[in-house]
């Protein structure tokens, strides 16, 4: 029951989902079928939650369940309201996609773009007591098909297994429709709460602040947005720093923004840093119109993206408060195919786990959509600055008018929603919208047609729009590019901007091509693997262990990737004999790659001022290039990257037979270090020891030592203080690899987690402990041991309430001799 005076009402809860039209399936759903939904949320979830269809990430279940999305769908509730004189605007965010919504019913108003923000004035549907709101969904499929006839000439995008055609019609999450790495769920629902705004005078939508600054003080430029009901004159409430102001503004009719500044000393308040060059500090303000309050969170920095010419070409440097930051990263993809399952518990953990990672950058990759307000709070947070593309990826768009409309209020949406945010770095129009022209028959037979609809949108639309938007970023066209202003194909251009580099993982080239280029920042680059024998127990039925069962080939979604994987099995080690020893050397593989590519790129800091690995996370379980699994274990790969991306670290790689031996410290101030080098056969007969005692200067790279490989059964391990890394000379199954004889000296419990203490008798290379039927986390994973010495790694339970006597039982140990001896 809605209290007197209040200014909104909330439509979220329960809601039912009544089927109007669907294909003849197994699941009894027939027209007229209702069920129970929880709004904010999505279908799907409400079908399983009420076990009409099964989870589409067991076997090959998202097959069965394609049918749902191209029925007719209506989502409906009823409400109290009493009218007192006021206007009822209805806010809708995120409303995916095609529908039409009807209050009492009478049709009110369609929608056809899930990343715009609507306000609805429903105020002459409504009426005194119970009143009903209902939307009718089409299937966005249906009508991206049906907007594909009535194009002038085709508008070609780029299509994955089983994927939902002409997806670039419809605004909708790219992904939805299927991808290298995700399933094809074209999911339909409301994913923020529906919320009725009652006002007299004028509709507060949202506000924006963003920093200047000069020699004393910080200036908050703020951009309320509003809507006058009437022209007259208003008050704006704002608190910052605990202090309240009032501000008087003459209100206009309609839409209409209210500008002002406010300022502070800058001694007033602490910097905020990415994570690992200091705190996050963040200050509340408030904003208050007509008794609704709005808040937000800001970090004071200075931003500044710069793309000089440097070192002969043109940098890609990203500058904090001052100082040039090198972006350790990854590419961020939606937290999942399926919006119920996005919790704002699993967006802080997997934020967290980038920077226990020692990450300090994200890119919001431009197949996804604009992110849940959980995903930035947690970047602002913790100090993840974000690259933010734009919704558009791997495809040609249409310039038409109707779609150049609908993409400038979508822009305008959202960038007013997001600029406040302190973590975000840079705009970016489009992933590989550009390198796309040269994907398809149509755009190659008639590059210029589709070049001249590419500018229209990305040059005429989306910078246009970023631009007016937003002063406070620069806009950089596409990803990879050179930078802005720059339309040249940078694909493969490591002089300039930004590059993705693809060779070693979609063209097969030896791990060893990474240090075929020099990066101005690598933004893309990965390799993928299997799933960890836990995850694949999520979703791959008992009888189908194995490499290229039904349900594995399933969970693959790159056409060549099982080819990829498996014949490096057979070009670096060995071809596994049990399926779990073909996950596990996977993922060890998928390590070494982005390792020997990061170790060689940070290497060339401050030529090279970045590397964003392809990518963090998965929307479902499956085979992918992620580091964390969807069922949140860390892959070895991010165990790697926390080593490989620490801020003080031995950097090791070979070229031809020569092997390097640098040192890096990325931190604000000089270290002292000490360094050992230890050179070894593989059978554990030392060569050669060196000690080292270094001064690091901040930000810089030092040359430790180089030397010529003289036989590839030898390695070097080093280490650097606590961080310690290995380089084998040859490739490991040239390495004459024994036996390691690695196992666990003892273990010890401590409050919630088990201590375990690991030794080998003969050196250990790519070590790694698992619980394979548990989800566990340990502290360290994927290492280089040396006979005689040991490792001591903590291992917890990510389930709440699992034993540590179970833990214990499950325990195994795999290392590489296991597939070469
Ligand atoms: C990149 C991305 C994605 C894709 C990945 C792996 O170029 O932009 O489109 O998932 O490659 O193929």
């Amino acid at each position: 029951m809605r209290k007197k005076n209040m200014n909104k009402i909330n439509l979220s809860g329960s809601w039912r989902a009544t089927c109007l039209d669907i294909e003849k399936n197994d699941f009894k759903i027939n027209k007229g079928s209702e069920y129970p939904i929880n709004i904010p949320g999505d279908l799907h979830s409400a079908l399983i939650k009420e076990s009409i269809i099964p989870d589409p990430y067991y076997a090959k279940n998202e097959l069965d369940i394609l049918f749902i999305s191209r029925g007719e769908w209506s989502i409906e509730r009823e409400f109290n309201y009493k009218n007192d004189g006021r206007k009822a605007f209805l806010k809708l965010e995120k409303l995916d996609t095609i529908c039409t919504l009807y209050i009492n019913n009478v049709s009110v108003e369609s929608f056809d773009n899930e990343h715009q923000i609507y306000y609805v004035d429903i105020t002459k549907h409504l009426k005194n007591g119970i009143n009903k709101i209902l939307f009718i969904f089409h299937s966005s499929e249906k009508e991206a098909i049906e907007r594909s006839k009535n194009l002038p000439y085709p508008i070609p995008c780029s299509l994955y297994p089983n994927g939902s055609p002409n997806r670039n019609l419809v605004r909708k999450t790219q992904c939805n429709a299927g991808w290298d790495w995700g399933p094809c769920i074209m999911t339909l629902g409301l994913y923020e709460p529906p919320v009725i705004f009652l006002t007299q005078e004028v509709l507060f939508k949202d506000f924006s602040v963003t920093l200047r600054k000069d020699e004393k003080e910080w200036f908050l430029d703020y951009e309320v947005y509003l809507f006058g009901l009437k022209k007259g004159k208003g008050e704006i409430n704002v608190t910052l720093l605990g202090e309240e102001k009032t501000i008087k503004y003459k209100r206009e009719k309609g839409d209409f923004t209210y500008s002002f500044t406010l300022s502070v000393p800058l001694e007033s308040v602490k910097l905020w840093w990415p994570n690992g060059m200091g705190k996050q500090p963040l200050y509340e303000t408030k904003v208050k119109v007509e008794n609704i309050e709005k808040k937000r969170k800001i970090g004071f920095r200075t931003l500044k993206v710069k793309n000089e010419i440097t070192y002969g070409g043109k940098e890609l440097t990203v500058s904090i408060n001052g100082v040039d930051v090198f972006l350790k990263g990854s590419n961020w993809i939606p937290l999942d195919a399926l919006v119920s399952r996005m919790t704002k518990e699993r967006y802080s953990n997997i934020i967290k786990d980038m920077t226990a990672a020692n990450m300090n950058a994200i890119r919001v990759w431009g197949g996804g959509w604009y992110e849940k307000e959980e995903f930035y709070d947690a970047c602002d947070k913790y100090g993840i600055l974000i690259w933010h593309d734009l919704m558009f990826a791997c495809s040609t768009y249409p310039a038409l008018s109707w779609f150049l409309n609908s993409v400038e209020k979508e822009l305008r949406d959202q960038i007013r929603r997001l600029k406040s945010r302190t973590s975000i770095a840079l705009w970016c129009g489009n992933n590989e919208d550009l390198g796309a022209l040269g994907w398809y028959e149509e755009t190659i037979k008639n590059k210029e047609r589709y070049l001249k609809d590419y500018e229209k949108l990305n040059n005429g639309t989306v910078e246009r729009v970023v631009k007016e938007e937003d002063k406070t970023r620069i806009f950089w066209p596409s990803s990879p590019c050179a930078g802005p202003g720059d339309y040249s194909d940078n694909w493969h251009n490591d002089k300039n901007g930004d590059m993705h580099f693809w060779s070693v993982w979609h063209e097969g080239k030896d791990f060893d091509f990474y240090h075929s280029v020099k990066p101005r920042f690598c933004s893309e680059f990965g390799y993928q693997s299997f799933p960890s024998p836990y995850t694949v127990s999520t979703f791959c039925p008992k009888d189908e262990y194995s490499l290229l069962s039904p349900s594995m080939l399933h969970h693959q979604k790159n056409d060549r990737g099982n080819e990829i994987i498996i014949t490096e099995f057979e070009r670096l080690f060995k071809e596994p004999k049990k399926f779990e020893d073909g996950l596990y050397l996977s993922q060890v593989q998928q390590a070494l790659a982005i390792e020997t590519a990061v170790t060689y790129w940070r290497s060339l800091m401050p030529y090279c001022m970045g590397t964003l690995i392809w990518q963090l996370n998965d929307v479902w379980p499956v085979s992918s290039w992620s580091s964390i699994e969807y069922s949140g274990r860390w892959k070895p790969l991010h165990y790697a990257i926390k080593h490989f991306y620490a801020p003080l670290c031995p950097l090791l790689y070979k070229i031809d037979d020569k092997v390097y031996i640098k040192a890096i410290n990325d931190t604000l101030s000089n270290k002292k270090v000490s360094i050992t080098v230890t050179i070894s056969d593989t059978s554990g007969n030392i060569i050669a020891r060196r000690e080292y005692r270094e001064e690091l200067l901040s930000k810089s790279v030092k040359e430790i030592e180089t030397f010529t490989i003289e036989r590839k059964d030898a390695f070097v391990f080093v280490s650097l203080d606590k961080e310690e890394r290995f380089l084998l000379f040859g490739k490991p199954n040239e390495s004459k690899i024994k036996k390691s004889g690695l196992s666990i000296k003892s273990i010890e419990e401590d409050k919630d987690s088990l201590v375990v203490t690991l030794s080998s008798p003969a050196p250990t290379f790519f070590a790694l402990i698992d619980t394979p039927h548990l989800n566990t986390h340990f502290s360290d994973n994927y290492f280089g041991l040396l006979p005689g010495e040991e490792k001591k790694i903590r291992v917890k339970s990510k389930e709440k309430g699992l034993p540590l006597e179970k833990i214990k039982e499950d325990l195994v140990l795999w290392d590489s001799s296991k597939i070469l001896c």
